[in-house]
């Protein structure tokens, strides 16, 4: 089984790749802490700056995972500040900022970034198509989960699907299951 370390501060970030790429004969170890991100609009652009610092740091074979919501109704945000907005304003704030908007329509982002200490990073996109509700819903879930409903979970927030139903459609899933294949034929 290949061996990769996963750079994160987010414990359920860690959980869910590591049960994701198990499939793909992939074990993933946690490298915790928190690395520096630079500031940006594209997070394919943060997640790589992260992923090559990490790897020239640490001399290992890392990747680095940066998740955005992105609501239409407000152009988008929280999009790339979506870890400072879930920390300052959280879900209750979102659903404030929604109050009496009908279009509820929102994506999750999940872009990985994978780099070796002497390579460039390569980067893989997942994208899940849904909306938000019009009240926190659901106790299986952490961050947005409460409040994002893919369009396929059958009308249930990530949070009332628990992560099993979760982390087989999700945003999350989708980047892993093209870095997972990638892995496969190339490493
Ligand atoms: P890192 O150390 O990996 O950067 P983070 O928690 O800052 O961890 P992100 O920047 O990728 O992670 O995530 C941005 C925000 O979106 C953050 O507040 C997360 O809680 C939230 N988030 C990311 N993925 C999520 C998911 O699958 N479900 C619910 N919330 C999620």
């Amino acid at each position: 089984m290949k061996k990769i370390f996963f750079a994160t501060s987010n414990k359920n970030k860690y959980l869910e790749a590591k049960a994701i790429l198990k499939s793909f004969n992939v074990n993933v170890e946690w490298l915790k802490g928190e690395y520096p991100e630079i500031q940006a609009e594209n997070l394919e652009e943060i997640a790589s700056f992260t992923a090559k610092w990490v790897a020239e740091k640490t001399k290992k074979a890392i990747f680095v995972e940066d998740a955005g919501l992105f609501i239409q109704a407000l152009n988008g945000f929280p999009g790339p500040y979506s870890s400072y907005v879930y920390k300052t304003l959280g879900n209750q704030g979102i659903l404030k900022l929604l109050e009496k908007e009908p279009n509820r329509e929102a994506f999750f982002i999940s872009v990985i970034a994978y780099c070796e200490p002497t390579s460039e990073p390569i980067t893989f996109i997942g994208k899940v198509k849904g909306s938000i509700a019009y009240e926190a819903r659901g106790d299986k879930g952490w961050g947005f989960d409460p409040i994002f409903i893919p369009a396929e979970g059958g009308g249930k927030t990530y949070a009332e699907m628990g992560p099993e139903n979760k982390n087989k459609i999700s945003h999350r899933r989708k980047s892993l299951e093209k870095f997972g294949a990638w892995l496969s034929k190339t490493r």
